[in-house]
């Protein structure tokens, strides 16, 4: 998850940052999820999202370009305890928060040292050797100049690796809520639920896209900054875990009396916590296109307050943190029996 309006340098990327790594783990089978055309052509060029089931009941649009959608009683009230019960039984930890984009601030940081300082170093390096110590052999400065800039290159990277942890670090304080993500041999009918609903809602995602559903609990005094869930370096960064975020769904898990929207800033635009209700959003479009129109928090709570969530990526989640195999199989189990 990123920080607004907050830069490195020439090109004034702003710092991004998505996610939350939460660990579970899945045998993956192999699949090709088909991402059909976006839903609509809308006025801008990002509205392309993942096709959205527009009909599903209870569906209505918060935002469109880009759409924002409540789903009105996407879980029933005994879904939603069931799921609360399952999170107060089990041990939630701080949530964790990634640092999206690392790897373009690191590049860009040791290029722009590369570019200018290195070489000035390497020039200062050969003109104190040649001054100093009266050494004109062509072949002894050039060598030295290049050892020098070469050792500034491999000191700039080290540098702004160490920055990129600093800094990785110090996100966390961006988000106070606790968190688990569920996982295990037998997946509980609230959670099958939810997969299974979900897939009703976009019709062309593929269950190894999803990753786990996270559990999430604010506290009185909790909040998640405003941040993005998709990644502009998702390619190089999320590789294994599916690349790019394409779609969030949240689902309120319980009647939050004071506190706790879910505001999107850019849009204007607050989502009361209602029991069983889903927020689902499109943090990319369909081909992963970063869309930063999208930037989103959770407000300070002011009770207690959980939520459910599920990111949906683009391509099969090959690493630790999508839905288990169990999860998975239920799922499927439960849609061929329903279709
Ligand atoms: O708690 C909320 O309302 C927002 C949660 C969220 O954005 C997230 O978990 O990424």
């Amino acid at each position: 998850m990123g920080l607004v309006g907050q830069s490195l340098a020439p090109r004034r990327r702003a710092l991004v940052a998505a996610a939350v790594a939460l660990i579970t783990s899945t045998a993956l089978q192999p699949v090709a999820p088909q991402l059909r055309p976006p839903t609509r052509r809308g006025a801008h060029p990002l509205d392309g999202h993942v096709p959205l089931e527009d009909a599903y009941p209870g569906l209505r649009f918060l935002h469109r370009s880009p759409d924002v959608a409540v789903i009105d009683g996407f879980l029933s009230g005994a879904e939603c305890d069931a799921l609360v019960a399952i999170g107060r039984a089990k041990q939630l930890e701080r949530s964790p928060v990634a640092y999206a984009g690392w790897s373009d601030d690191v590049a860009e940081l040791t290029q722009t040292w590369a570019s200018g300082p290195a070489a000035w170093v390497a020039l200062a390096a050969i003109l104190a050797k040649a001054n100093l110590y009266g050494v004109t052999d062509r072949v002894d400065l050039a060598l030295t100049a290049a050892g020098v800039y070469a050792l500034n290159v491999v000191l700039a990277a080290a540098a702004a690796l160490a920055f990129a942890k600093r800094r990785e670090a110090g996100l966390s304080a961006l988000r106070t809520s606790k968190s688990v993500a569920l996982r295990g041999d037998k997946p509980a009918a609230a959670e099958v639920a939810t997969f299974s609903r979900l897939l009703d809602v976009l019709p062309s995602a593929a269950p190894e896209q999803m990753e786990a559903l996270t559990l999430i609990r604010y506290d009185d005094g909790d909040r998640l900054a405003p941040h993005y869930d998709a990644n502009r370096a998702a390619a190089a960064e999320d590789a294994t875990r599916g690349g790019q975020t394409l779609c969030t769904l949240l689902v309120y898990l319980n009647d939050v009396a004071a506190g706790g929207r879910t505001t999107f800033g850019k849009l204007g635009l607050h989502v009361e916590p209602k029991r069983g209700d889903a927020c689902v959003f499109f943090p990319a479009d369909a081909t992963g296109a970063f869309d930063d129109r999208l930037e989103h928090e959770g407000e300070t709570a002011r009770c207690e307050k959980w939520i459910g969530r599920v990111w949906v990526h683009a391509d099969p989640i090959l690493g630790p943190t999508g839905v288990d195999g169990p999860t998975r199989a239920a799922v499927l189990a439960a849609r061929a029996a329903k279709h």
